[in-house]
């Protein structure tokens, strides 16, 4: 489908975003898009609320690295909507690697080059949006 559904998507701006002063940047990168914030506040990360976000991965090599990360400064947590706002945001934020895998033009490609610390995340899935949006905004689920 060219249109597509309305979707709601959790997104964060990781601490070197937040500690890189790109957290204008990106909400406008997103507003430009023309997907609405429908939720948005400024949180540190647990490493309760960090394992289970990522629980995908534990066991993965990088994992301790990945939890070290993402507990280690306040990062902005928020809710799209939108149609197809899931893979309209990873369209924006660009792969996971900024140098292999994103392409010019996007968030990751354009302000970040390292895979780890690559400024963005945003849910993969109908499926995962609905897991984390429940766990960073229960008031929503
Ligand atoms: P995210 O979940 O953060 O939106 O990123 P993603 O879907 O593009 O990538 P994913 O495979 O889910 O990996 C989650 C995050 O873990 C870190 N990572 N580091 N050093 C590494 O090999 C490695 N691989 C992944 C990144 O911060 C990645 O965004
Ligand atoms: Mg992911």
């Amino acid at each position: 489908m060219l249109s597509g559904v309305t979707e709601r998507t959790l997104i964060l701006i990781k601490p070197d975003g937040v500690k890189r002063r790109y957290i204008g940047e990106i909400l406008g990168r997103i507003e430009r898009k023309g997907l609405d914030i429908v939720a948005l506040k400024l949180e540190t990360v647990t490493r309760e609320l960090a394992g289970t976000h990522y629980a995908e991965h534990e066991g993965k090599p990088f994992f301790p690295d990945l939890l070290e990360f993402i507990t280690s400064g306040p990062v902005v947590a928020a809710v799209l909507e939108g149609p197809r706002a899931i893979a309209a945001f990873r369209q924006i934020a660009g792969g996971t690697d900024p140098v292999e895998k994103a392409v010019p033009g996007s968030i990751r490609a354009d302000l970040a080059l390292d895979g780890g610390q690559n400024l963005v995340h945003g849910s993969d899935s109908v499926e995962s949006a609905d897991r984390e949006i429940a766990l960073w905004f229960p008031e929503l689920a």
